[in-house]
């Protein structure tokens, strides 16, 4: 029989805190049927050894060993597709977290079926934020503001680590979460597709029992990465804005060659159109590979397959943008306006025509082939 809550606890360098925080939860999920997973990223403060002798003693606890990685959003992620529970309850190990309050937030899940999440927060009711430090307090809060201001979810404390959610859920998100950084509650929420059902639970924070915080700038950088892709991911599919800021860096190249061939090389113009073209559509395919379609990154022979196809595709592309840039620098328009026109034509049909075969088609293909083989 599957637990009916997995308990997911990232940890780095908390070798002194994880017996601890296992105590703490033992004292109050007893009535429950539960487990608990530590994913430690390797840490070198002799975690693992720790973990191992708790596993091999415990029946209800487990941990992942991640080697060569980091990142708490990602650990959690990986604790929650190991388990086979119902619930899966995430918290820190630090005993920052009020774990007296599990047992309400499991117990919600009980008394209302179509409960999504339930979120431990310090933003409302009884809760608060202890003894934390005001410069951290301000952090959070700044952090806090502009989540409200650009997204606005509907939870008092976004930031929060601590939640319990449903399994269901996090089928539901688990491909569209970014799985960077620290807030993997924000990156559940805002991946999600239909309004949730949430209940908040008050708690006060506590300070760091033993150890040190692992928040870093580096932790800023992701959460405004995360906060980026979702705003903007709302507005228009991030992929697609990916392929027109390649298509922009582009056309200013292609605009760039024809100022040296046309206007300083002397070249006729429709030579210089041909040979920009080429080069900016070169310059497309290897900026397309590596970072919008960077999830089907073609390599060693199927780059050079997805190349070839590419450029046929685009050689359609580029008679059109060609006959259609001429015709207008026949008719008089400027040079630099009839080149961009005929440059922007084509690359409407290189997008559609080249994601449907390049980057799908031709790699689903390909692996079914080897598949049979
Ligand atoms: N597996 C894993 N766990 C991490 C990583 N970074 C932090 N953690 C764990 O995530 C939890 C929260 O990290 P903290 O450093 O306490 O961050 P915080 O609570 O937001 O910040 P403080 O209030 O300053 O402690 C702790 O249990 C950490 O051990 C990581 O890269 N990998
Ligand atoms: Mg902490």
């Amino acid at each position: 029989m599957p637990p009916c809550v997995t308990v997911i606890i990232p940890t780095f360098r908390e070798r002194e805190n994880i017996p601890l925080v296992l105590g703490r939860l033992d004292a109050v999920l007893g009535d429950f049927d539960w487990e608990v997973v530590f994913v430690d990223d390797d840490s070198d403060d002799g975690s693992a050894a720790v973990l191992l002798g708790l596993c091999r003693e415990l029946p209800h606890v487990r941990a992942i060993r991640r080697i060569g990685r980091r990142g708490l959003a990602a650990a959690c992620i990986e604790g929650m597709a190991s388990s086979s529970a119902a619930l899966f309850a995430v918290m820190d190990a630090d005993l920052q977290h009020d774990e007296t309050v599990l047992p309400k937030m499991i117990e919600a899940f009980r008394r209302e079926p179509g409960l999504d999440l339930a979120v431990g927060t310090r933003y409302s009711g009884c809760g608060g934020m202890g003894n934390w430090s005001k410069g951290r307090q301000l952090v959070s809060r700044v952090a806090t503001q502009m989540e409200k201001l650009l997204l606005r979810t509907p939870l008092s404390d976004p930031m929060s680590g601590f939640f319990v959610l449903r399994r269901e859920l996090f089928e539901e998100t688990v491909h569209s979460m970014t799985g960077k950084g620290f807030k993997i509650l924000l990156d559940i929420v805002l991946s999600s597709r239909r309004e949730l059902r949430t209940e908040e639970f008050p708690y006060e924070f506590r300070t760091r029992c033993h150890g040190e915080s692992k928040l870093d700038v580096v932790v800023g950088l992701e959460y405004l990465y995360l906060l980026v892709d979702k705003t903007l991911g709302r507005l228009v599919p991030v992929r697609f804005a990916l392929y027109v800021l390649a298509g922009l860096s582009g056309l200013l190249l292609h605009l760039l060659l024809m100022g040296v061939l046309f206007r300083a090389g002397g070249l006729p113009f429709v030579n210089a159109q041909i040979a920009a073209t080429l080069v900016a559509m070169i310059s497309n395919f290897l900026i397309n590979n590596a970072v919008t379609f960077r999830a089907q990154r073609l390599k060693g022979f199927t780059f050079a397959l997805g190349l070839t196809a590419y450029m046929a595709i685009c050689a359609l592309g580029a008679i059109v943008n060609v006959q259609s840039a001429d015709y207008l620098y026949d008719k008089g328009i400027p040079w630099w306006f009839a080149s961009a026109t005929g440059a922007m034509i084509g690359a409407v049909w290189n997008y559609a025509v080249s994601t449907q075969i390049v980057w799908t088609w031709l790699p689903s293909m390909l692996s079914s082939r080897s598949k049979i083989k």
